[in-house]
């Protein structure tokens, strides 16, 4: 962005500087007229020509989620997610620090792990993007019109929400289930007690009314680790898949403790019996205390509402909700194909891939071809759900993406590659080397009941020889294929944001035909909103002192304060006044503990300072806006505590006046 802007004024003729001066803002037409065009050329790619796909990756521990554009890689955008945001004040305006409270107090941090598309009928539909928060368990709903986070809900009884936030086809929900099991209701107990105390939870959190997102329901389940998820679709439409592993029930050196039994589970959850059963108030309704923040685009303001209970569903009291499918070996993800008829599992230590059939596990639980029965949840027997093994795969198989031309992909940790197979023949028909050890793959629309198969993205954990390096800490990188032909073929590495886990991917078109250039100045709404220059004005409420200022290439209104004194906190309300794409002004102000803040079109944030001695203090523009963009500053006096100084401020009057 400062490289376009820097262009910018390199160029500019001494009309353009008179103009300015005069106080006309730059008409747009000057961006592309000025310096930039010889230069532009040579390089420009016009967008969504090159770039066909949009690509959605977690952060990993950035608690954000990275946009690239495929198949360039090029980094496109970060979206603000869970961490604060020191680019654009988000987590530390007193507008967005709502978004971050949990039952924890507020979490400017977190884990992303899984990104997810909203879907229609099956379809990845470019609505609103989910992903979870790991670490406090958390959902959020990412507006793709703007590419803002939007809304927020905390999972109550989870720790470690990380078969999340995966949706099913109509959107209807998106699921949570607790990786570590622990007591539920959470209580002081010996560790030692985990067999008798320690329990997981699936949830079931509403997601398709904007604004509204809430804890459906949850399921108490044996305290496994419960891994993935995906949901079925088509004929398993009404159901969700999730793994675990650890139904050793080990609590400690879990390496060996954990890895025991010959496999572990994926359950299959109906939750169209769970609605029948909530329904039928076969449920118990438990105390529970959890956050769910919004927030309010017409206000530019986040709130956030505590909730006190959540229903929670027995499965013995609801028969027919769950059923354990039993799978080799300590699986991690659980992934459907389009047709909804075959569920993969990627067995981190099983030296096949298993998948199962969904219409076999119906017919199993007709016939009632049980195992046994784990807390009233029947186990089915494996020959009688089990489609196929793949024979021979690779080491570590943990994700499966499809490309909708009847072909499996599942990413191997161990032997660093990617194995291609027909899933209804079980045969492995082409293999091809990851640079290395891959986690999550994607094909955009891959777990979706209509992939655009033709890219697969791996996403790699270690990245030593492949780069330059970067002292101790190197970062994670992607790997783009082509998966047109019979065989993958690399196209390009790139790097990545943190550590990428999943990622979706969708057509550019789909999202770009929403996407939002400006907020419109007459639907804002914030209380503290100013929309003309000869409203702009400073109220002091005791030692409160609020600023309703405006911004617009390139002056603040007002640009000199006094009046102000120790002891007093300061509220910049910040408007930004222009109505261009890809104006934004910035506001800093020397000492300020937060964050700098960056106000886009239309937009009203706010940055609080407390000054702590008195003297003069600078304040700025961050955002190379224009020709004069160095010229958008100005001034706040501080006087000492007690002082008799008025309260005075103004823009553009004389130097005389004082
Ligand atoms: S999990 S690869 Cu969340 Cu596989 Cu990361
Ligand atoms: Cu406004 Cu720089």
């Amino acid at each position: 962005m400062l490289g376009k802007k820097k262009l910018l004024v390199g160029g500019l003729s001494a009309l353009v500087v008179g103009a300015l001066l005069a106080g006309c803002p730059p008409k747009k037409e000057l961006k592309t007229e000025v310096g930039t065009a010889e230069v532009a050329q040579k390089v420009y790619v016009p967008p969504g020509k090159y770039d066909e796909f949009y690509a959605f990756l977690s952060g990993g521990f950035s608690g954000q989620v990275s946009v690239y554009g495929l198949p360039s890689g090029r980094l496109i955008k970060i979206i603000k997610v869970f961490s604060q945001d020191p680019e654009t004040g988000y987590g530390y305006t007193p507008e967005t620090k709502p978004m971050l409270m949990t039952s924890h107090g507020f979490i400017p941090w977190d884990d992303t792990h899984h990104p997810e598309l909203s879907q229609t009928d099956g379809v990845p539909d470019g609505r609103w993007l989910f992903i979870n928060a790991n670490n406090v368990p958390r959902i959020a709903r990412i507006d793709l019109s703007t590419f803002e986070t939007t809304e927020i809900i905390e999972i109550p009884n989870s720790a470690g929400n990380h078969a999340s936030p995966f949706i099913t086809p109509d959107s209807k929900y998106v699921t949570a289930a607790t990786r570590f099991s622990v007591p539920i209701p959470q209580k002081d107990v010996p560790i030692s007690s985990y067999a008798e105390n320690f329990k997981g939870t699936l949830s079931f959190i509403k997601a398709n009314e904007p604004g509204k997102m809430d804890v459906a329901f949850q399921i108490l389940v044996p305290g496994y680790d419960y891994d993935l998820a995906h949901c079925g679709k088509g004929p398993s439409y009404g159901w969700c898949f999730f793994t675990s592993y650890n139904t050793e029930q080990a609590y400690t050196l879990l390496e060996i403790n954990a890895s025991k039994n010959d496999k572990d589970y994926i359950a299959a959850v109906n939750w169209k019996r769970a609605e029948e059963c909530i329904a039928q108030g076969k449920y118990q309704e438990i105390p529970a205390t959890y956050y769910h923040n919004y927030y309010d685009e017409k206000k530019h303001m986040a709130f956030s509402e505590v909730k006190k209970s959540v229903k929670v569903i027995i499965p013995k009291d609801c028969p027919g909700v769950m059923y354990y499918l039993p799978t080799p070996k300590s699986p991690h993800g659980v992934d459907v194909s389009p047709d909804g008829e075959y569920i993969i599992g990627g067995g981190k230590l099983a030296t096949v891939i298993p998948i199962h059939s969904f219409s076999k596990m119906l017919k199993a639980i007709e016939q009632k071809a049980f195992e046994k029965e784990v807390d009233g949840i029947p186990v089915l027997k494996y020959d009688a759900v089990l489609h196929c093994e793949v024979p021979k795969p690779c080491l570590g198989p943990l994700h499966t993406e499809f490309d909708g031309k009847g072909f499996a992909y599942t990413s191997c940790f161990v032997s660093s590659e990617v194995v291609k197979y027909d899933y209804k023949q079980c045969k492995v028909v082409d293999r091809a080397p990851t640079y290395y050890s891959i986690g999550h793959l994607m094909i955009p629309g891959g777990d979706s009941a209509k992939p655009w198969g033709k890219y697969l993205l791996a996403m790699n954990k270690i990245t030593k020889d492949r780069y330059l390096p970067t002292g101790p800490e190197l970062f994670q990188s992607a790997q783009l294929y082509d998966i047109t032909g019979e065989k993958m073929q690399l196209l390009l590495d790139f790097a990545t944001i943190g550590e990428p886990h999943y990622a979706q991917g969708i057509p550019a078109d789909i999202i770009m035909k929403n996407v939002k250039k400006i907020y419109p100045l007459a639907e804002n709404e914030h209380p503290y909103a100013v929309k003309a220059e000869k409203d702009a004005r400073v109220e002091r409420k005791g030692n409160e002192v609020h600023v309703y200022m405006t911004m617009i290439r390139s002056h603040f209104v007002p640009d000199n304060i006094e009046g102000i004194k120790v002891g007093d906190t300061v509220y910049f309300h910040l408007t930004n006044l222009e109505q261009d794409w890809d104006i934004p002004h910035g506001f800093a102000v020397k000492g300020s503990e937060d964050a700098e803040i960056l106000v886009m079109p239309g937009e009203t944030k706010t940055l609080v300072w407390k000054p702590k001695a008195p003297g003069v203090y600078p304040f700025y523009c961050t955002d190379f806006c224009s020709a004069l963009h160095q010229e958008m500053q100005g001034y706040v006096r501080v006087s000492p505590a007690g002082s008799n100084v008025p309260l005075k401020y103004y823009t553009g009057t004389s130097t005389a006046q004082k």
